[in-house]
């Protein structure tokens, strides 16, 4: 058996994306990630499907990867010569990427303290112009956004459209593995282009007549970082959660229109909620993530604990790695047990008995 290449996003999705002739083929693999059923979790609801969008699984280890193929390739097709963005990680790590893959500079301002250390190692060993600022992700947006009116930069934060309908892509994937569009999608919500973007792809595809329904869309902000729950910007937004430490998205328009039109909603989980998914995702599916893309099963989990009505098809979309950031799971794992080297201390720390002598 042959396997067919992966054609990246734009390539695939060419027919529902703003490309032409002249927009580079941009791709280093990204989408095509897997959709898997989570049993542990469906038992833990007591019932329905539970599937698992792994988005950690794309080239740069994020979902930022979709949409930055297609600003990154508007952006070449538009002449500019550095991308610029503010980032909490994972933005900077896949520009950076796409920014080595184009031959362009790449600028990523990035909060001086709480960015995962995998993702700035990323950003730094694809050669990108790492500033860590004294400030926010919401300080770093705002500067970025004054820089980017130079000639030849090209902003490629989620302000930048293409970002947004080269996420889409993934709604698409969603429905082309499911037949239709699930009845529930669970989404992280940071800056709020990820759940905008997912919205855009469920409508462009019923439109097309790829999806008979739309899915109701549950997003979740950390609980110390939710402003879109709050109505109002959050000054010194704290969670454990690092990728989403937003006090100010810029799609909160978007995302809030999004949330209206499906009916569904955007709430807030505590950190112990998202800590709690983090370790069940691993430890009962056998799925590591980032804290961060942990929130949309931590949603899922306190909307079933709290009693209410879980659709009979539910997508939980898992937005990062959980290798972009070691840190958190030695914090919130127990340590390793540190014995001689000898089978017979290894059996005793595992509570075996001592085997017998060779
Ligand atoms: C793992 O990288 O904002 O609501 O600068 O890294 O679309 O912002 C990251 C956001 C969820 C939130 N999960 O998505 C950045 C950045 C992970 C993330 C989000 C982010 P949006």
């Amino acid at each position: 058996m042959t396997g067919a290449p992966r054609p990246g996003v734009i390539e695939r999705y060419r027919d529902f994306l703003p490309v032409g002739p002249a927009t580079p083929r941009l791709t280093i693999g990204e989408g095509d990630t897997p959709l898997i059923r989570a049993p542990a979790l469906e038992r833990r609801i007591g019932g329905g499907e539970v599937w698992l969008k792994l988005e950690g699984c794309n080239p740069t280890g994020s979902f930022k990867d979709r949409g930055m193929a297609l600003a990154a390739a508007k952006a070449l097709e538009h002449g500019a010569r550095v991308l610029i963005c503010a980032s909490t990680g994972n933005t900077a790590a896949s520009a950076a990427a796409f920014g080595a893959r184009a031959g362009v500079t790449t600028a990523v301002v990035i909060p001086a303290r709480g960015v995962a250390l995998g993702k700035i190692a990323q950003a730094l060993i694809y050669g990108a112009n790492v500033i860590a600022i004294q400030g926010s992700f919401d300080d770093g947006l705002a500067i970025v956004r004054s820089l980017a009116q130079r000639r030849g930069a090209a902003l490629v934060n989620s302000v930048n459209p293409f970002r947004l309908e080269g996420q889409k892509t993934a709604a698409f994937e969603i429905v082309d593995v499911l037949g239709d569009a699930p009845d529930e999608l669970y989404v992280p919500v940071g800056n709020a282009g990820n759940i905008a973007a997912y919205w855009q792809g469920f409508r462009a595809y019923q439109q097309a007549d790829h999806a008979d329904q739309l899915p109701v869309l549950r997003g979740f902000q950390a609980a110390g970082a939710a402003p879109i729950v709050a109505g109002r910007p959050v000054a010194d937004p704290q969670t454990v959660a690092s990728a989403i430490r937003i006090g100010n998205p810029a799609n909160w328009k978007r995302a809030v229109q999004a949330r209206d039109e499906s009916r569904g909603a955007i709430q807030a989980v505590g950190d112990d909620a998202i800590v709690e998914a983090y370790r069940v995702l691993a430890a009962e599916e056998g799925i590591f993530v980032e804290l961060a893309s942990a929130v949309s099963v931590a949603g899922l989990l306190h909307r079933a604990r709290s009693g209410a009505s879980i659709g009979a098809r539910a997508v939980c979309i898992l937005t990062g790695a959980g290798l972009k950031d070691p840190g958190a799971a030695v914090r919130f794992a127990p340590e390793p047990t540190e014995v001689p080297a000898t089978a017979a201390a290894v059996a005793d720390a595992l509570g075996w008995d001592s085997p017998p002598p060779a």
